[in-house]
């Protein structure tokens, strides 16, 4: 049908479908498309008409096409997930470093060099599926590996803790941070009465609380946050013995946040900025990578540590029990269909394989009730495990069948066993040799609802996070605090949380308690158990300590106008080059600019859509009259202010000056404004400097 037609409103007779000699229709249209059709097949000659009596209607019943059409669009949504809605996924592979025959029977671990293919899913928690990337939050790690001995999910999180011990309390700590049921809002943040109320309540989440107010839960990127399994697991070995486990991934890209003011402006200008960053990162073939690290440990260390290692609210710090590398995860493929894949992933927690097992972890044994019956609501059937995303890439062969949408059912004689048909008509048999078998720990006692005297320290490792901080760091902690409490209308909530940070740390509590301007500073909550009090800092839970080693895969804002001096546009684009730095040019006009050697250079943002909060370091590449026209635009003045309160690098050329002027800073050009236009190989300098990745000098250490 061509464009004239479809603006005549149509009554059409043409047919679209080519038809072969013999009258037979074929799947492709006369211009060498694929036919429309509909689900059955049948092609469709016009999709733009509903079919009607007369010119003006009434619609017909009849009309196939159109009612299949709707109704599919109808049913197109499926349940989100009730946590971790929002997410991202990718594909990858897992490369064993080394064989872990000593450690583990499991398959993924048994040859150096062996690949295991992957899917990671990224997500926030607390937001729905429409929310925006950097909500303060945790962050999901769902990794499925697909081994040759059938799918391991480790369904992790970007915080090595949690909330609370007992799965029993799940839902409400979940119904606490989602919106409030009356108002239905707030989106996407803890930033409100209940969440408060309920965390001042529960005394076993102040070790969580440390994390989500720090930076960990405003991450640049996914790809560079760390990755936690969480619970202690078991490692079995082909003898039988038990090790136990803890999981980390390890950025290779090292550790980055934002700050909380960029989170904030980069929520409104790109609310996709995780998601966009991770399919760039891949699509440019810059392939994320995360080593895989275990803590390993036995009773006697498990007797010995100050905590109980199946309390989820604890970590066993790295100091104390080194974390070994073994592996590395590499992403490597976007997705072909973001519903198909990352929507219709299924993790499930009790997907372990020979070789790893569980522990008595209350929070643990109640997720693995959780994952499968959460699935089959949002998925519709007990044979979402067809889907392909979810599919082993190993043989299965079971007597299970039928259910909605069943795909793959018995076909020879018998669907149960034991039976004694052949076995080509009998089907699978159990196998003692390579079947999983439960690690026979020998649990006992009276049945008892009570939480165990040894994960009653709430305190301890809290103010262990606390102060393993660097300065800045802790100021962003106390500022997190004081803000989310702030939101909040009841006032004893306030004073109830301020009490229970008291235990951690007076400073902490006292420098919140101000910025909340409570009339006292309330007395400590009563401990459930005397805290050890001061444990060793450990260095390992910084981020800033633990930042990267280059300014690799971080991104450079050039923000040019008419004139820039083509000259040192090159040297910053080879120097980005060189150390693996994206660049993206920014111009008051998407067109472009004419640099100063008359070429034309075409801009990849316009200016007013590309705030500095995007970037990861900004320069400025101008003329004298190009910098008073900057002066002169609101988006120019706080590209340049919001590059400095986020204490990043800004690199600059002299004629840039008068637009330093209107923002009031050029009294305050420290380190951090590097000039790329003076000096032996400025603009590699100035990427060499960008490694910091910001001037936190700028930011007060707290009094
Ligand atoms: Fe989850 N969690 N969770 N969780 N969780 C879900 O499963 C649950 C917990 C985590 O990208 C749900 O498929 C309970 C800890 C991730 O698809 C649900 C408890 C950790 C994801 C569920 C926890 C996680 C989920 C919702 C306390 C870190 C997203 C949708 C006992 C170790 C996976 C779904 C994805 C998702 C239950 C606590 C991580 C309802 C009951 C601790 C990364 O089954």
């Amino acid at each position: 049908m061509d464009d004239k037609a479809r603006r005549d409103g149509i009554r059409y007779g043409e047919e679209t479908v080519a038809r072969g000699a013999g009258g037979e229709t074929h799947q492709i249209a006369r211009d060498g498309r694929t036919s429309l059709t509909t689900q059955q097949g049948i092609p469709v000659s016009d999709d733009q008409n509903t079919l009607r009596a007369g010119e003006r209607g009434p619609d017909l019943l009849e009309d196939f096409h159109f009612r299949e059409k709707v109704f599919h669009f109808d049913h197109e949504r499926i349940p989100e997930r009730v946590v971790h809605a929002r997410g991202f996924g990718a594909h990858g592979f897992f490369e064993a470093y080394e064989p872990l025959s000593d450690l583990t029977r499991a398959d993924l671990f048994q040859r150096a060099g062996q690949r295991t293919e992957a899917f990671v899913r990224f997500s926030t928690v607390a937001g729905s599926k429409g929310s925006f990337d950097l909500a303060r939050d945790v962050r999901g790690f769902a990794v499925k590996l697909y081994t040759r001995e059938g799918n391991w999910d480790l369904v992790g999180n970007n915080i090595p803790v949690f909330f609370i011990q007992d799965a029993i309390k799940f839902p409400d700590v979940i119904h606490a941070a989602k919106p409030e049921p009356d108002r239905g809002f707030p989106q996407a943040q803890t930033a409100h009465d209940n969440f408060w109320d309920f965390a001042s309540l529960m005394p076993e989440s102040t070790h969580m609380l440390m994390w989500i107010m720090s930076d960990r839960a405003i991450p640049r990127s996914f790809r560079f946050m760390e990755g936690f399994g969480v619970h202690t697991f078991r490692f079995v070995n082909a003898q039988g013995r038990s090790t136990f486990v803890k999981f980390h991934w390890k950025p290779k890209q090292g550790m980055q946040s934002v700050v909380w003011n960029e989170a904030v402006k980069i929520n409104g200008a790109d609310p996709d900025f995780h998601r966009r960053d991770l399919w760039d990162a891949i699509t440019q073939g810059a392939y994320p990578e995360w080593e895989l690290g275990l803590q390993l440990f036995d009773d006697d260390f498990a007797d010995r540590f100050a905590f109980d290692v199946l309390d989820p609210t604890k970590i066993i710090p790295e100091e104390e029990l080194p974390v070994r590398r073994v592996g590395r995860l590499v992403l490597d493929r976007v997705v072909d269909n973001f519903f198909a894949e990352t929507e219709q992933v299924a993790f499930c927690t009790q997907n372990v394989v020979p070789g790893i097992d569980f522990t008595n972890d209350p929070l643990l044994q109640g997720r693995n009730f959780s994952y499968l019956d959460t699935q089959l609501k949002r998925l519709g059937s007990p044979n979402f495990t067809r889907l392909p995303v979810n599919a082993p890439r190993c043989p299965v062969a079971h007597f299970q069948q039928d259910g909605h949408m069943a795909t793959m059912n018995p076909s020879s004689r018998a669907n149960y066993e034991p039976n004694s048909w052949s076995p080509e008509e009998g089907g699978p048999r159990e196998d003692p040799v390579r079947g999983f078998t439960t690690y026979p720990s020998t649990d006992s006692g009276p049945k008892r609802r009570l939480r165990p005297e040894s994960f009653a320290d709430h305190y301890s490792q809290a103010r262990q996070f606390y102060l393993s901080q660097a300065p800045v760091e802790r100021r962003h902690i106390v500022d997190a605090f004081t803000f989310e409490l702030s939101k909040c209308e009841r006032p004893d909530i306030r004073a109830r949380m301020v009490a229970g940070l008291r235990n951690v740390d007076d400073d902490l509590a006292r420098t919140v308690a101000d910025g909340l301007g409570l009339p006292a500073l309330p007395d400590p909550l009563p401990p459930a158990r005397e805290p050890v009090r001061d444990l060793a800092p450990s260095p390992a839970l910084s981020i800033i300590a633990n930042g990267p080693e280059s300014f690799a895969g971080r991104k450079i804002g050039i923000l040019v106008t008419d004139g820039a001096d083509a000259g040192v546009l090159a040297e910053l684009r080879a120097a980005a080059a060189e150390e693996k730095t994206n660049v993206e040019i920014v111009a008051p006009a998407v067109g472009g600019v004419d640099t100063s050697d008359g070429n034309h250079v075409s801009a990849d943002q316009k200016l007013e859509g590309a705030p500095s909060v995007l970037y990861d370091a900004v320069a400025i590449l101008t003329t004298k009259e190009g910098a008073t026209q900057l002066a002169n635009l609101p988006a120019a003045r706080d590209f340049v202010t919001d590059a400095y309160a986020h204490c990043k690098f800004v690199g600059y050329v002299e004629e840039a000056t008068a637009l330093l002027a209107a923002t009031g800073l050029n009294g305050h050009l420290d380190d951090g404004f590097v000039r790329i236009d003076d000096g032996q190989r400025p603009a590699a300098d100035f990427l060499t400097r960008c490694r910091r990745l910001r001037i936190w000098d700028r930011q007060a250490a707290p009094s």
